[in-house]
């Protein structure tokens, strides 16, 4: 297959001239496996980039979305509205835990956030509160690109470029522990008290000027950090205490990746906000969502004039019909074939491959959680993240795909897994450590 030129395509988080030197191209996609443009058949041990929930090449999902193209392609989604977006929000709702009851849609994880931490201002503002602008996030959190997720998250690599971002943020302690956690199955067993970290910083900036807080429930961009025992229940109690929302990014947690449908639900702890995207059409086209409390949404309806808009936000591509296609069949999917708890039946089998890399070369911690693990390598001197890019290359020519993120390798396959390709995966991520000096 001839290959196409590479100069205009400016690509997203990638070393480009890397990139070009060497191009990895992908053309065709089913079930748990990419082909290349060589005819490599490559395991997906990501699921795509932590979407591809359902496996890829799912008809049941790329049939109703050309059907819809077909018979309504665009409906505009400000004052108008069509059937599947309602029907969509019904279905999202009933999944979520209560009292997450309403829907807006958007098209990725970074609108999803922007738009919750918007509604977490709106909800005070309505309430009589509006001095609460302050926004916290955490050390390596990752909440996407725009400005707003930009300046809750915690990854320098991301921030460093970008000024001062929006102000009136601050961030809780990180929650990795190398030391008391390393190779924790499952929840790590310290940590808790760093969610008292908040408390610090109601200390300093006084509760009456903090909106609300956001986490990834579990941390997955910065490299799969799982919450130590109890410090979720603390966090959310400290919240309480204080009047402040609590806004779970389960942008890569959502839609069986830790075991339950929703990370809230296998840690036991309900937020105020919740934020979707990647799994939501199990990748097959953009959409993201924020799910919001009932007390959340009712405050902000409540407040103007019922002829008025309530909230200033939205997107021209807000429930778009062919993303609201995708959806609902992504749900029929997962329900069908009981993907949304796969990750906790399959999860013990995963849990006792990854962990049985924890002897091999350089490997300083293997983490994990339903039917995704990361395996954090020492990084070579002055060389951060080289040494896991080189067990990336490896591991693609090798024929499986992985993700890594500074010198952590994250594996995060669709829920479809099966026994043998855990096997596979397992095997070809220790050969690629053992071959990377
Ligand atoms: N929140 C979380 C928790 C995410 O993981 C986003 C927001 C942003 O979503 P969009 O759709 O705007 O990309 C994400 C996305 C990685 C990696 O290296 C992870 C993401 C994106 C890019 C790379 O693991 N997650
Ligand atoms: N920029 C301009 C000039 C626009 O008119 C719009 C939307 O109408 C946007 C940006 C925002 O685009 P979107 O709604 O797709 O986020």
């Amino acid at each position: 297959m001839s290959r196409p030129d590479l100069a205009a395509h400016w690509m997203p988080f990638t070393a480009n001239r890397q990139y070009k030197q060497q191009p990895r191209l992908l053309v065709r996609a089913h079930g748990m496996h990419y082909w290349t443009d060589e005819g490599r058949q490559v395991l997906d041990g990501v699921a795509g980039l932590w979407c591809v929930n359902a496996g890829h090449g799912r008809s049941r999902i790329t049939t109703a979305m050309a059907e819809q193209a077909a018979e309504m392609d665009y409906c505009p989604p400000f004052q108008m509205g069509h059937p599947k977006a309602f029907e969509l929000a019904t279905q999202l709702a009933a999944l979520a835990p209560e009292p997450l009851r309403h829907v807006f849609f958007t098209n990725s994880g970074s609108e999803s956030v922007d738009t919750a931490l918007k509604m977490a201002l709106a909800y005070h503002r309505a309430r009589g509160e509006g001095q609460r602008t302050r926004l916290i996030g955490r050390e390596r959190g990752y909440h996407g690109v725009n400005f707003g997720g930009l300046s809750v998250g915690g990854m320098v690599g991301n921030r460093k470029q970008f000024g001062a971002m929006v102000a009136g943020v601050d961030h809780l302690r990180h929650t990795h522990d190398l030391a008391r956690n390393a190779f924790s199955v499952g929840q790590p067993a310290h940590g808790a008290e760093l969610a008292d970290d908040l408390e610090r910083l109601v200390a300093l900036h006084d509760a009456s000027t903090i909106a609300a807080v956001i986490v990834e429930p579990m941390a997955g961009s910065t490299g799969v950090l799982v919450p130590p025992q109890g410090y979720l229940q603390r966090l959310r109690e400290i919240c309480d205490r204080h009047g402040i929302l609590l806004i779970f990014d389960e942008v890569i947690t959502g839609f069986g990746r830790t075991g339950q449908p929703f990370a809230a639900q296998t840690f036991g702890v309900t937020p105020d906000l919740m934020t979707l995207a990647k799994g939501l059409t199990n990748g097959a086209v953009p959409m993201g969502a924020v799910v919001a409390s009932r007390a959340v949404h009712d405050a902000i309806m409540q407040a103007p004039p019922t002829n008025a808009i309530e909230f200033f936000h939205g997107y021209t591509y807000s429930a778009h019909p062919l993303a609201c296609a995708a959806g609902l069949a992504t749900l029929a999917t997962y329900a069908e074939d009981g993907l949304l708890t796969r990750a906790s039946a399959m999860g013990a089998a995963f849990a006792k491959a990854v962990h049985g890399l924890r002897d091999c070369p350089h490997v300083v911690d293997v983490r994990n959680v339903g039917l995704v693990a990361g395996i954090e390598l020492a990084g070579r001197e002055g060389a951060p993240g080289a040494r896991a890019f080189d067990v990336f290359l490896d591991c693609f020519r090798e024929g499986l795909l992985i993700r890594t993120t500074g010198d952590t390798i994250a594996l995060s396959p669709p829920l479809i897994i099966e026994d043998a390709h855990i096997v596979q995966m397992a095997d070809t991520v220790r050969r690629a450590i053992q071959r990377v000096a």
